[in-house]
C-alpha cells in the first residue's frame, strides 16, 4: 500500500517538502501519497500578509508576523533557490532586497510551476497528532473550516513545518498596566504610519527591533529608543535613534531604564522574539528549544530522534532560509523514500551532540553563518539538491554585514551576485529610505514615487 505523509504547514518549508517529492516524481520516483495541512486561506506562510491582527476569520491566532513596507532584511542571492533561479521567476535580473510581496511571488513561482497546490487543504488547522505504537502510524486531527469539520486521518510520516516566528514572547515589565500609550509585540505591528510623528520604545536587540524601529524612522517617528538585555546592535544610528539598557520600569507616559536614565514614551513595541509553540503535538513528538542555531533532539536537524518516521522543518534559528528550507526538504524526502537510512537512536544523539557543541563555541556573526552553511552543505552532499557555492553565500553575508555596519539605512542599496547565475543583481531604482511604495509593481516597474521621510 502507499505510503502516506501529513506535511504540517504550507510555508516556505511545507513548500519546499512537495515540491522535493514533485521533484523526484519528475525523475520517475514513486512517492507517497501526500497531504499539506495549511490553517490560512493561502500558501507562503509568514510572506502571505494578512492586516488582521489577534484572531482570524476563522478564529485561529493570527499567522503572519510581517508588516507592510517590510523589505528583505538579507541579500535574496543568500536565499535563492538552487533550482528555480530570480531570473527564471522574474524573467530579468532584480535587485538584491525585494520587499515581501516580491519575494512571495518568487516563492509561489516554483511550486506552481509543479502543481503542488491540490495537495494542500486550505484552511484546516491541525488540531492534534498522535502516535500509536502498535500500528505504527500517527494520527493527524484537523479542523477544516471550510465544512467546519473536524476529521482524523492515519499516516505513515508526519513533517512539522508550521514555522516558529509567530507566537509573540510576551515579557512583562513594571508599570505596563498603567501606561498610557499603546503597547504591542512586534508579531501585531503592522504599519509604521501608525508611529509618524511618535517617541517609541522598542524592546530587544535583533532583527525585529533593528527593522521595525528603522521602519518607524523612515516612515517619520519622532524618535526611536531601543533597549537591550544583553547587548546593544551597534549600528550608527540616525540622530533621533538611541540605544538604552533594559527597560525597568514604565509610568503613564514615562519608560526608565536600568542605568536610571528615563525617557517619554508614546508607545512600546515588545520585540523580544518568538516561541517554538506546538499546541498540537502530543508531548513525545514535541520538540522543546529556544530561538537557536542547533536545537537539540533533531537528528541532521530535521529527523525527531525519539520517532524517526517523525520530521521538522526550519525549526532553527535562520541565516540561511529559503535554500536551507530545501535542503532539509530533500533530505526528509530521501529518508521517507528509504534512499538515506537512520542510524540507532545513541548514534543520532552523539552526532547532534557534536554539532552542538560546535554551535555553543560559537562567537562572532561570521562563525554562525559559516556553521549553518556548513549544515547545509552536509545535507545537500546527501541528496540530489542542485549544490550550489554555500562559501560564496556565506561571503555575501559578511559583505551584507559590513554594509549593514557602514551605514544601516542604506545597505539595502547595494548589489550582490548570484551565486545561482553568476550575475551581478543590477541597483534597485530608488534608495530604500526614499521608496514609499513596496508593492510588486513598483519594485519591478520604473523609478518609485520619491516622498521625503516625514513627508
Ligand atoms: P512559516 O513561514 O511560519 O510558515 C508556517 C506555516 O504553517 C504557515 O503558513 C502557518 O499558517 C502554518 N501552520 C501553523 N500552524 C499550523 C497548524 N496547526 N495547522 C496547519 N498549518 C499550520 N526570512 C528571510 O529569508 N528573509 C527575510 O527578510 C525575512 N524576514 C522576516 C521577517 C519577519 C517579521 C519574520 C517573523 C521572519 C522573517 N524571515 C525572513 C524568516 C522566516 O522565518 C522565513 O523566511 C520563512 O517564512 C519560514 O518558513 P516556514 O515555512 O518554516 O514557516
Ligand atoms: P530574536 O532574533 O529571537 O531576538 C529576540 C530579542 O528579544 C533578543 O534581542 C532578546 O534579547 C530579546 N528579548 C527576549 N526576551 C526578552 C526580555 N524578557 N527582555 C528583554 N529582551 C528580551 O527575535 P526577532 O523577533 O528579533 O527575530 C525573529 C525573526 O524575525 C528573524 O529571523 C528575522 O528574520 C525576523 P537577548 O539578546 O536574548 O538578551
Amino acid at each position: 500500500m502507499t505510503k502516506r505523509v501529513a506535511i504540517i504547514g504550507a510555508g516556505p518549508s511545507g513548500l519546499a517538502q512537495l515540491r522535493a517529492f514533485q521533484s523526484a516524481r519528475a525523475k520517475g520516483a514513486e512517492i507517497p501519497e501526500l497531504v499539506c495541512y495549511e490553517k490560512q486561506a493561502d500558501w507562503g506562510g509568514l510572506w502571505n500578509y494578512t492586516w488582521r491582527t489577534g484572531l482570524d476569520e476563522n478564529g485561529e491566532a493570527v499567522h503572519c508576523s510581517m508588516y507592510r513596507y517590510l523589505w528583505s532584511n538579507g541579500p535574496k542571492e543568500c536565499l535563492e533557490f538552487a533550482d528555480y533561479t530570480f531570473e527564471e521567476h522574474f524573467g530579468k535580473p532584480i535587485a538584491s532586497y525585494p520587499p515581501r510581496a516580491v519575494l512571495w511571488d518568487y516563492i509561489q513561482g516554483r511550486v506552481e510551476k509543479m502543481g503542488v497546490r491540490d495537495y494542500i487543504r486550505f484552511n484546516c488547522p491541525v488540531r492534534q497528532v498522535l502516535y500509536c505504537e502498535q500500528s505504527g502510524k500517527f494520527t493527524v486531527t484537523a479542523h477544516d473550516h471550510t465544512s467546519d469539520t473536524v476529521s482524523s486521518e492515519e499516516f505513515d510520516h508526519v513533517v512539522v513545518a508550521s514555522g516558529h516566528f509567530s507566537t509573540p514572547n510576551v515579557p512583562q515589565f513594571e508599570g505596563f498596566e498603567t501606561f498610557g500609550g499603546r503597547i504591542l509585540h512586534a508579531h501585531d505591528f503592522r504599519d509604521a504610519l501608525e508611529f509618524k510623528g511618535k517617541d517609541i520604545l522598542l524592546v530587544g536587540s535583533s532583527y525585529s527591533a533593528e527593522d521595525i524601529g528603522s521602519q518607524c524612522y523612515k516612515y517619520g517617528a519622532r524618535s526611536v529608543t531601543t533597549s537591550y538585555r544583553t547587548r546593544p546592535m551597534g549600528f550608527k544610528w540616525p540622530e533621533n535613534w538611541e540605544e538604552k539598557p533594559l527597560l525597568v520600569r514604565a509610568d503613564r507616559d514615562r519608560v526608565h531604564f536600568s542605568d536610571g536614565t528615563s525617557k517619554k514614551a508614546d508607545a512600546i513595541i515588545l520585540c523580544t522574539g518568538y516561541l517554538h509553540h506546538f499546541p498540537f503535538l502530543s508531548e513525545p513528538l514535541r520538540l522543546k528549544t529556544g530561538n537557536r542555531l542547533w536545537p537539540l533532539g533533531l537528528y541532521q536537524g530535521v529527523v525527531w530522534e525519539d520517532n524517526p518516521k517523525f520530521f521538522y522543518l526550519g525549526m532553527q534559528d535562520q541565516w540561511y532560509t529559503f535554500n536551507m528550507f530545501d535542503a532539509q526538504a530533500w533530505y526528509v524526502r530521501d529518508v521517507i523514500l528509504g534512499r538515506i537510512g537512520v542510524p540507532e537512536k545513541a548514534d543520532m544523539r552523539r552526532s547532534s551532540g557534536e554539532w552542538r557543541m560546535r554551535e555553543e563555541a560559537l562567537e562572532t556573526d561570521e562563525e554562525m553563518i559559516v556553521f549553518q552553511g556548513d549544515y547545509v552543505r552536509s545535507l545537500i552532499a546527501e541528496t540530489d539538491y542542485p549544490s550550489f557555492d554555500i562559501d560564496g553565500v556565506n561571503r555575501t553575508f559578511l559583505e551584507w554585514e559590513h554594509h549593514k555596519h557602514d551605514d544601516i539605512m542604506t545597505f539595502r542599496d547595494h548589489s550582490y551576485r548570484s551565486l545561482m547565475t553568476g550575475k551581478l543583481s543590477p541597483p534597485h531604482h530608488t534608495p530604500w529610505l526614499e521608496a514609499m511604495d513596496d508593492s510588486l509593481e513598483a519594485y519591478l516597474a520604473g523609478p518609485a514615487t520619491v516622498m521625503s521621510r516625514a513627508g
